[in-house]
């Protein structure tokens, strides 16, 4: 039997066998939905993928008395790294919930303020990296790599704000080791699920081996660093995840899970954030009338001053910021499917029949595109995050963080960060289109912006 068992016969269905799984699969399976519609069926081989991306639909997908998150085969495949860390645990699997209570502080509001000014030390580094892409006296700097620099910039700061550790990343010509493994890492738990089966992929897998290694290793050095310099506090991730019980069963997490957890922070901690915020250049880049509300509420906050130290409580302010933000993780968010799983036999959209265990990936670019959007849903217009406009819509039609017990846990922490390293940004520079970019998008499991470079002016003369 198929998906959706004999609700199948019902949705239209696409075999992708023979043209096999493009490299950007979920471009293409948009396609299939601007075609097919808000559900359908895509066939590769033996394996059979539904896919949801209507309003309608996620919010029923979204009760969490009927549904739960899934593990897909892309999470699978990611598990091979990641195993029972956060985002890859299956919902029964003890360390889940025991992980889970024990990090939650460190997503609290209040712990915000303690990853503040590591954030803002990164976002430095990054303006200072910037700063030095002008030659003396020129009024325009060289071409800046804009997807390299904001993962330089995310993967230093959940390493200070999590771990205590520098990754340096502005130090490095090319990106830290740990990136291009990672990469690589995510491209293979993609390219995987296009595998055709019976064919040979001893070399990719060994060499997929061979980059889990080193993530591992990379992640044990953190930890004896942490564990060596005899540092106890408990007032970031690898600190509660060393020294802090479970605030119920009085249970420590064992050490191969805390190894799971930091390499996934170290993932899911700059990946999506990254691409975020380089969707977010783009955007600017290509609407400067959206450009120039943002740099009016940066000149209201913080006036001509082209250096402002930015508090904590600023970043609260730059509510326009974050409604680019918002916008932006509509159009494009980084993380751009999830998975959800029935709790039981039941039916979905009043007609498709749901087995127990089935599971549903929500294609979230196209649920950011459901009419309930409007009829302009290309448009970028950080409007639509207005706070009027947002009480007036469904909060099931904006999904970028997931849903439910398993939605992201970092989403404060990505968001304070992004909105502060935007502030900035916007502050000093004006962006020039040297390259007239046109957009293509990246897929390594998340998505980017590829080959997207952008040049600098200052908008007060240094
Ligand atoms: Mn994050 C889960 C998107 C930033 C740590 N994250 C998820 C999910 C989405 C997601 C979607 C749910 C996946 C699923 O249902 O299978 N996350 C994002 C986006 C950004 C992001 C779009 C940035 C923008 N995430 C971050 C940051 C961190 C983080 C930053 C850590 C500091 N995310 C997680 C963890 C989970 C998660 C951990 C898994 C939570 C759980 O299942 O308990």
């Amino acid at each position: 039997t198929g998906p959706l068992d004999d609700g199948a016969a019902h949705l239209p269905v696409v075999d992708v066998s023979d043209t096999g799984m493009t490299s950007t699969p979920l471009q293409t399976a948009m396609g299939h939905a601007r075609r097919l519609g808000p559900v359908f069926v895509q066939r590769f081989h033996d394996r059979e993928t539904v896919f949801v991306s209507s309003a309608a639909l996620v919010e029923e997908l979204s009760d969490e008395e009927r549904f739960v998150k899934g593990i897909g085969p892309a999470l699978e495949n990611v598990r091979e790294v990641a195993a029972d860390g956060l985002f890859t645990a299956y919902n029964d699997e003890p360390n889940w919930a025991k992980a889970h209570d024990i990090l939650l502080p460190a997503f609290a509001l209040t712990s915000m303020r303690t990853y503040h000014p590591h954030m803002l030390r990164v976002a430095k580094r990054l303006i200072g990296s910037w700063d030095a892409r002008f030659a003396a006296g020129s009024g325009v700097s060289a071409p800046v790599d804009v997807a390299e620099d904001m993962t330089r910039m995310t993967l230093d700061t959940i390493g200070l704000s999590g771990f205590g550790y520098d990754f340096a990343s502005f130090e490095r010509e090319q990106a830290h080791p740990f990136v291009q493994a990672l990469v690589r890492a995510l491209a293979h738990s993609q390219a995987k699920l296009g595998r055709v089966p019976g064919a040979d992929h001893t070399a990719e897998d060994e060499a997929f081996a061979a980059d889990a290694a080193y993530l591992a290793r990379v992640v044990d050095e953190v930890i004896e660093r942490r564990k060596a310099s005899g540092d106890t506090s408990t007032d970031d991730l690898l600190g509660l995840m060393l020294g802090s019980p479970h605030p119920r069963s009085g249970e420590v997490l064992d050490e191969a899970n805390i190894r799971n957890q930091v390499i996934t922070f170290l993932i899911a901690g700059h990946e999506t954030t990254s691409g975020a915020l380089s969707f977010a250049l783009y955007h600017l880049l290509k609407n400067p009338a959206v450009l120039h509300l943002a740099q009016a509420e940066t000149d209201a906050l913080w006036g001509d001053d082209p250096d402002p130290e930015p508090a904590f409580e600023d970043i609260g302010k730059l509510r326009y910021v974050r409604q680019v933000l918002n916008e932006t993780l509509r159009l494009w968010p980084t993380a751009a499917a999830f998975a959800r799983e029935a709790r039981a036999d039941t039916v979905i959209g009043g007609r498709h029949p749901v087995r127990a265990g089935q599971r549903m990936l929500v294609l979230t670019p196209m649920l950011h595109r459901d009419p309930v959007w409007g009829d302009n849903v290309e448009e970028f217009d950080p409007d639509r995050f207005a706070a009027e406009a947002e009480a007036a819509r469904s909060p099931h039609a904006y999904k970028p963080f997931g849903t439910g017990e398993r939605a992201c846990i970092g989403r404060q922490f990505a968001l304070h960060e992004a909105t502060m390293l935007l502030g900035m940004l916007v502050h000093r520079y004006r962006f020039l289109d040297e390259a007239r970019y046109e957009l293509r998008i990246k897929e390594t499991l998340t998505l980017k912006p590829d080959g997207f470079t952008l040049a600098l002016a200052r908008r007060t003369p240094a």
